[in-house]
């Protein structure tokens, strides 16, 4: 072998990687490009729909324990705030309806507003007017946008 020859299947071997790395880093790139437009597209239905389906978060705040299931439901204790309605891309958030008849006879509601933060939880709960519930809750998920 000359030294011709051996540098050239270097060349070649070093061609090929290149190759594979492009082919790989287009792969990653595409799946990035999916991953972005689905999370913005759809927000976090999508989101909790292929991952966290079955999660549910509870924080005790003054005498309640509050629990919300991202896709199911919101409650107070036992009592339920509403059933998931429906995912608002514009204010990131998700409302939840039909809850557990308030004294007065209006139906409970919730909604929760999801932000940037670094994991998941419930940050707040008020209840902007009576039986009508307004939850914070931070995710990494919402720091992509
Ligand atoms: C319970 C809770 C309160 C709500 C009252 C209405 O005490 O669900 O949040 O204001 O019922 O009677």
């Amino acid at each position: 072998m000359t030294d011709y020859d051996i540098l050239s299947s270097i060349i070649n071997t070093v061609d090929t990687q290149k190759d594979t790395i492009n082919k790989s880093m287009s792969e990653m790139n595409e799946w990035i490009n999916n991953y972005n437009e689905t999370i913005t597209t759809f927000g976090l239905y999508s989101f909790y729909y292929d991952n966290e389906n079955n999660k549910c978060y509870e924080k005790v705040i003054d005498k309640y324990k509050y629990t919300v299931c991202p896709l199911k439901d919101v409650k107070q204790d036992y009592t339920s705030l509403g059933s998931f309605d429906k995912w608002d891309n514009t204010t990131r958030s998700i409302s939840y309806t039909q809850g557990k008849t308030c004294f007065g006879g209006l139906d409970r509601s919730a909604t929760v507003h999801f932000e940037c933060g670094i994991k998941d939880e419930i940050l707040s709960v008020n209840e902007m007017s009576k039986c009508v519930y307004d939850i914070v809750f931070k995710t990494p998920n919402e720091c992509f946008n």
